[in-house]
């Protein structure tokens, strides 16, 4: 049987023993009366790491999303948002289909807005045509981009000027403790720079699922209610939260680990001339355009397949490789030997 190295994504990590002893172990009761000790520690524990009043735990990165819309926009505003971003291309039109905002879309360098051009787009005027702005969402790590980390500094030019206009910034942290070790950070530095922060338990950290949604008191209270219009409501939920603790509390450091692999798979690949489109590898991801290749996309990926690669187009030219802590260093080479014997 040929055993794969998934490059799909940091998804397709399979919990640890740390955390299936943890789940089996674990102290529940039932959420939705609030009587669930193991998921009030994991909440607590998330929101204390981003420095914020509350945090909720909710059942994926798309839900915490929505629910940060749908709890602080009103139905017909409009939300800005990379034209690049997961929420955008990804997240299966739920702002549309559920949270009835009108989407904008601003071009990005990698992730990051033009601020200037931000300034000129903010609605906030009470015309009667018009839809006002209602948040401005950013992806950070951007996966569009390979895993690019924004800089502190735009965060905060980028915060001052939401917060003068009013208009809430929402971060989809999926990845943001990669960022936070990229960047050699406390992730409380990079939250403190948006008013809500959805991050994912189930990618790089290795918990079987879940995500956070992190905001004011306030804020979190509506998304509360709005999780349970929804469904996303669950009863004893410690069952997958004592994987959250345990990927809060053991997994965030080893990041560097699968920051290193990318950095590794990427000089490799550049050294046999192939092209790849990170200038420089900022976490865990590795895109590697085929666009000069003689061969189409499904053709390049099932030849990677039959040698037990497993990777994600992200459109006819590109390819991700994604790092996660099932990959090994010894993983790595070998990737780098096959991708090359493919282009030979
Ligand atoms: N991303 C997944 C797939 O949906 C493509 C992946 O393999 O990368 N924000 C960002 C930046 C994401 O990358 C993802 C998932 C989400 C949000 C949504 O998280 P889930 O899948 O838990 O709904």
């Amino acid at each position: 049987m040929i055993t794969f190295i998934d490059f799909r994504s940091d998804t397709v990590t399979k919990p640890t023993d740390e955390m299936r002893e943890a789940i089996f172990h674990s102290e529940v009761g039932d959420d939705i009366y609030g009587e669930d000790p193991t998921m009030k520690r994991l909440e607590n524990m998330a929101a204390d790491l981003l420095g914020k009043e509350k945090a909720l735990f909710v059942t994926s990165g798309t839900q915490g999303n929505l629910l940060a819309v749908l709890s602080q926009t009103s139905r017909g505003d409009e939300v800005i948002l990379p034209d690049d971003s997961h929420m955008i291309l990804s997240e299966t039109g739920t702002l549309a289909a559920i949270a009835g905002v009108q989407t904008r879309t601003l071009k990005t360098s990698k992730g990051e807005f033009d601020n200037e051009e931000m300034i000129r787009t903010l609605r906030t005027k009470n015309d009667l045509h018009k839809p006002e702005t209602g948040l401005i969402g950013i992806e950070n790590t951007h996966t569009d981009s390979g895993g690019s980390i924004l800089p502190l500094e735009y965060l905060k030019d980028l915060h001052e000027i939401s917060k003068e206009k009013n208009i809430p910034l929402h971060m989809d942290g999926a990845r943001i403790f990669n960022a936070s070790i990229g960047l050699g950070v406390d992730v409380k530095e990079i939250a403190q720079h948006a008013d809500t922060v959805q991050f994912c338990l189930s990618k790089g950290l290795g918990a079987p699922m879940g995500s956070i949604l992190t905001g004011s008191e306030e804020v979190i209270n509506r998304a509360l209610r709005w999780r349970k219009i929804l469904g996303g409501a669950t009863r004893q939920a410690g069952i997958v939260g004592a994987a959250g603790i345990v990927a809060l509390e053991s997994m965030t450091e080893r990041l560097k680990i699968d920051h290193e692999n990318a950095t590794i798979l990427a000089e490799g690949l550049k050294k046999k001339n192939l092209n790849v489109l990170n200038e420089e590898v900022e976490s865990n991801i590795v895109l590697l355009s085929i666009r000069d290749s003689k061969l189409e996309m499904n053709q390049f990926l099932n030849l990677l397949k039959n040698q037990g690669l497993l990777v994600n187009a992200l459109d006819s030219e590109r390819i991700r490789f994604v790092l996660h802590h099932e990959i090994s260093h010894q993983d790595v080479f070998e990737a780098i030997e096959i991708i090359c014997s493919i282009e030979d």
